[in-house]
Parts: C-alpha cells; structure tokens; sequence
C-alpha cells in the first residue's frame, strides 16, 4: 500500500469515527411532557408530550409502555418531565425519564 492510499484511508477512518461519535452523542432524543397517568403494575405511563423528533410524531396525549420499571421512580401525574423512547416491536418503549429541567 502507497503512503497515499494509507494517508486517505486513516483519513477516511477518522471522519468515520467523528460521524460515530456525533450520532452517540445525539443518540439520547429528548421530549417534553407532563405525566398524565402512572400504572407500575402494568408497565404503562401515559404522557402529554409535545414533538416526538425521533418518531416524527406530533404533540398528543399517549400511553407508553415501560420495561424498565425502576424508570417509574417518584413520578406522579402532574410532574414535568423530559423523556426518550424507542420503537421496538412495535410498541413506543420509554427508556428514560427525569423531571424538566
Ligand atoms: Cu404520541
């Protein structure tokens, strides 16, 4: 291998670690919202959450489902909170959730 074809290919290595790293550090999409319900036992939490970015979902009142149940904490209707979901089979999980700041 030529010192310029190792040249572009560390090059090329680099940029896509730089792209890695800036899609980790954006992987957490936080929305806003206001818990309108909590249901531990069955793993469900209903929020008023405005723009869903990442699901390109609009500002509605939804339930979500939570697997994670040590998520549930504290919260209680009326909290503001910031929270990230995911799809997964099919259902929108929530996978983190902490008051707004
Ligand atoms: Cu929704």
């Amino acid at each position: 291998m030529s010192l310029e074809k190792m040249a572009r290919t560390a090059a090329l290595m680099l940029a896509g670690a730089v792209v890695t790293l800036a899609a980790w550090a954006q992987a957490v999409d936080w929305s806003e919202g206001e818990v309108r319900k909590v249901d531990p036992a069955a793993g469900k939490i209903t929020i008023a959450h405005g723009e869903i970015k990442s699901l390109d979902m609009p500002p509605m009142t939804m339930v979500f489902t939570v697997k994670n149940l040590a998520l549930f904490g504290e919260l209680k209707k009326g909290d503001k909170v910031r929270f990230a979901v995911v799809r997964e089979d099919g259902k929108i999980v929530l996978t983190e959730i902490e008051p707004a700041r």
